[in-house]
C-alpha cells in the first residue's frame, strides 16, 4: 500500500529480517502510506532500538527465545542430572581476628576495584513514587543511598595506597535514568568527579505472544511493541558493549564488585569478601548470609555431574533447591544442620568479580550471561499464555559463562546484621512478613539496622555497651528493638579496623534513645563521651577534631510512630515513624585545623536547639 515508500535503507533490511523470522503481523494491516504514518514510523525506531540493544540483534533475542520457550514447554530441568554439595568458601564471624585480617587484605585491594551498582529497577515491590537510590538510607542524617554509596567509595579511595580514582557504574533505566542523573547533579555528584561515574542505561526486551515467539504489540497501540526489563543480568552485556570493563582491566584495575539499590550494610562486609577473593584468586566470589532451610532466598551450591566432571558453582533458587536435594543426596531435603542453617548459604546479590577472567568471557559471550524465561500457561497443553512472556536474566548467573576449571566461591558472614537489610517490601507485606517471623526488608528495618549494625560495631570495635534494655516500638506493625541511632560516615571508618584505631576502648557511654552522629574523617573520640541526647559532629577533611571527656545532656531526638492518617512524607509512610529534633549539641568544623572538644564547648550554650550549628576556631 505504498508504505515501502516509508522505509530507509537500515528499516528494509530490518524488515525483511524480521519477515523471515515470521513477525510479518507487526505490519500486518498497515493502513495505506498517509495514515498514521507518524505510529508507523515510532514502530520501525522502536524495532530498531530493540534489535540494537540485544546482543546479536533481534534474530538471536528470537532464536534464544525459542530455544527457552521449547525447553520450558518440555520441561526441561536446568538442573537434571546434578548433584549438588556445599561449595568451599569462607564463613566469618564479624569482627574474628580471621574476618578483621580478611579486611585490611580488602582494603588494599579496594584501591585496585571498580564499583557497579545496578539500579534500573523501579522497585514496585516497596510502592515508592521515587527511585529507590534517592531514598534517605536513615533519618538521623537523610543520606540518600547514593550518597551512602559514593562516600563510601571516595572514603576507600582515599585510603588506597596508589590515591587512584576508583570507577563508578551505575545501571539505570527508562524508569530510572532522568532521576538518577539529577540526583546526582543536584548534589554535585556526591563529592565524586562527574567523570569518574558512567551511566549505562538498560533498554526493555520484546515480550512475546506464544511459543513461536512471536512478539506482542500493546492492545491499545498497533505500532508499539510491547516490552518489560530484561533484569540485573543487563549489565554484563552493557560492561561488555560500553568497553568499560576492558577499560578497567587495561588501567590496572583488579576487581569489579556490584551491588544493589538498597542495602546500606555492604559495604561493611565487601573490604572481608575483597580478600576472600585475593586470598583464593576467586574469579566469582558472592556475599553470602546464614540461611534458614528453606528460607525464600537463593542458594549458592556447587553442582556437579555424577562422575565429578563439569563443576558449576551457582544460585539455585529456594523453590529449586529443595527438589534438587531430594532427588539427589538428601531424602528430606533442603534442612539446617548442627549450626541451625541449611549448609547452603543465601545470596544477597554482592559480587566480587576478577577483571582478568571476567573482561575474556564478556569478549566471547558479549555479556549475554545465561537466560531464562518464564511463561504463564493458560493450561496443560502448555500451548497458550495467560499473558506475554520475556526472556530475564540475572547478574549471578554469571559462573554459567565461566569454564569448569574456574574459582567461585561465597564470602558469609554469620551475623545478618552486619552485611544485610534491604529494602525491598511495602509496608502491607513487611508487615505480613513479620507477623509470618520473617525478616521484613522493609524501609522501616533498612534503617533501624544501620543503628544496629553501628552500634554492635562500637561493641566490638571499642568495648561499647549497648544500654540495655532497649527501647521498643511498633512502627507499621513491625514491632522492633530500637538501638541508639548511632551514624558513622564511611569517611569516618570505612572498616571495623580503623574504626578500632579511631574510638578508644570504653569511651562511648549512651543512652538507649540517644543519638550519635560521627562525620569526618579525622574525627577520633578519646573520652569519655557520654550522650544523653543527641550529639552531632561534623568535621571537613583536615579538620582534626579530638572528642575528649565531654558530657552531652539535652533532649536530643525521638522516632515516633505516624498516627492514622498523619499528614507525613511519603519517605516517613513507607518506615512508619517520623524523627522529632528536641534538641541537639552540633559540632561542625568547616576549616582545617586542631580541635580538643571540649577545649571548644562551653556547655551551657553547646545544648541547642537545631539549627544554630557552632562553628569553632582551631586552636592556635
Ligand atoms: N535491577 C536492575 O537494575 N534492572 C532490572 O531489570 C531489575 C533489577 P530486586 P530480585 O537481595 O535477596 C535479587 O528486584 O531480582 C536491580 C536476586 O536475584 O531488588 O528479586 C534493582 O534496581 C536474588 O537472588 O531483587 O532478587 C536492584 O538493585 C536475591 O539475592 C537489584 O537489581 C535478592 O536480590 C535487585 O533487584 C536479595
Amino acid at each position: 500500500k505504498g508504505n515501502a515508500a516509508l522505509l530507509n535503507e537500515q528499516d528494509r533490511a530490518l524488515v525483511s529480517q524480521l519477515l523471515d523470522l515470521d513477525q510479518a503481523h507487526l505490519f500486518e494491516g498497515w493502513p495505506e502510506l498517509g495514515i498514521d504514518d507518524e505510529g508507523k514510523r515510532r514502530l520501525l525506531a522502536q524495532l530498531l532500538l530493540l534489535d540494537a540493544s540485544y546482543h546479536g540483534g533481534l534474530a538471536a533475542y528470537v532464536s534464544n527465545a525459542r530455544k527457552l520457550l521449547q525447553d520450558s514447554r518440555d520441561g526441561v530441568n536446568s538442573f537434571e542430572g546434578y548433584i549438588p554439595s556445599v561449595p568451599t568458601g569462607a564463613t566469618l564471624d564479624f569482627a574474628s581476628p580471621e574476618f578483621m585480617a580478611l579486611e585490611g587484605e580488602g582494603l588494599r585491594e579496594a584501591g585496585q576495584a571498580a564499583f557497579v551498582l545496578v539500579a534500573g529497577g523501579l522497585g514496585e515491590r516497596l510502592g515508592y513514587s521515587g527511585i529507590k537510590v534517592a531514598l534517605p538510607c536513615e533519618s538521623a542524617t537523610c543520606t540518600p543511598f547514593l550518597g551512602l554509596y559514593i562516600s563510601s567509595i571516595l572514603a576507600l579511595q582515599a585510603r588506597s595506597a596508589g590515591g587512584r580514582r576508583l570507577p563508578l557504574a551505575i545501571m539505570t533505566s527508562d524508569d530510572t535514568h532522568g532521576r538518577t542523573l539529577e540526583l546526582l547533579r543536584r548534589n554535585k555528584y556526591f563529592g565524586m568527579e562527574e567523570d569518574q561515574i558512567t551511566l549505562l542505561k538498560q533498554e526493555k526486551v520484546a515480550c512475546m505472544i506464544d511459543n513461536a515467539a512471536h512478539l506482542a504489540l500493546e492492545p491499545a497501540d498497533r505500532f508499539a511493541v510491547q516490552t518489560k526489563p530484561h533484569g540485573h543480568g543487563d549489565v554484563h552485556m552493557l560492561l561488555a558493549k560500553s568497553g568499560l570493563a576492558a577499560q578497567w582491566l587495561q588501567s590496572g584495575l583488579k576487581w569489579v564488585c556490584f551491588f544493589q539499590d538498597t542495602n546500606a550494610l555492604v559495604f561493611r562486609a565487601l573490604l572481608a569478601a575483597l580478600g576472600v577473593s585475593a586470598r583464593n584468586d576467586f574469579d566469582m566470589n558472592s556475599l553470602a548470609v546464614p540461611r534458614k532451610a528453606r528460607e525464600a532466598i537463593g542458594a549458592i551450591a556447587r553442582l556437579t555431574r555424577p562422575d565429578g566432571s563439569a563443576p558449576l558453582t551457582i544460585n539455585v533458587e529456594y523453590n529449586q533447591l529443595d527438589p534438587l536435594l531430594r532427588s539427589t543426596i538428601s531424602k528430606e531435603g533442603d534442612v539446617n544442620d548442627e549450626s541451625g542453617y541449611s549448609p547452603f548459604p543465601g545470596n544477597i546479590n554482592q559480587l566480587v568479580l576478577k577483571l582478568s577472567s571476567y573482561v575474556p568471557q564478556l569478549a566471547a559471550t558479549g555479556g549475554v550471561i545465561s537466560e531464562f524465561v518464564n511463561p504463564k500457561y493458560k493450561d496443560a497443553t502448555k500451548t497458550a499464555f495467560k499473558s506475554s512472556t520475556r526472556l530475564e536474566c540475572m547478574m549471578q548467573d554469571y559462573p554459567k559463562a565461566l569454564p569448569p576449571t574456574a574459582k567461585v566461591g561465597f564470602t558469609t558472614i554469620k551475623q545478618v546484621w552486619a552485611s544485610y537489610s534491604p529494602v525491598k517490601n511495602s509496608p502491607a507485606d513487611a508487615a505480613a512478613k513479620f507477623r509470618e517471623g520473617n525478616p521484613t526488608h522493609s524501609a522501616t528495618t533498612g534503617e533501624l539496622d544501620i543503628y544496629k549494625a553501628n552500634c554492635l560495631s562500637l561493641a566490638e570495635a571499642a568495648g561499647l555497651v549497648v544500654p540495655s534494655p532497649l527501647q521498643t516500638a511498633t512502627f507499621n506493625g513491625i514491632t522492633t528493638e530500637l538501638y541508639p541511632r548511632v551514624v558513622l560516615s564511611p569517611a569516618f571508618a570505612p572498616s571495623l579496623g580503623e574504626l578500632k584505631s579511631k574510638v578508644a576502648p570504653g569511651s562511648i557511654s549512651l543512652t538507649p534513645g540517644s543519638v550519635l552522629v560521627l562525620d569526618g574523617p579525622d574525627i577520633s573520640v578519646r573520652g569519655p563521651l557520654v550522650v544523653v541526647g543527641a550529639l552531632v559532629v561534623r568535621a571537613v577533611a583536615g579538620a582534626v577534631v579530638e572528642l575528649g571527656p565531654l558530657q552531652v545532656d539535652n533532649r536530643g531526638w525521638s522516632w515516633e510512630p505516624l498516627a492514622e492518617g498523619e499528614p507525613a512524607s511519603e519517605e516517613e509512610r513507607i518506615r512508619g515513624f517520623k524523627v522529632v529534633r528536641h534538641e541537639t549539641m552540633e559540632l561542625v568544623y568547616d576549616n582545617p585545623g586542631t580541635y580538643v572538644v571540649p577545649a571548644h564547648v562551653q556547655q551551657p550554650q553547646a545544648a541547642k536547639a537545631e539549627g544554630a550549628p557552632s562553628t569553632p576556631e582551631p586552636e592556635a
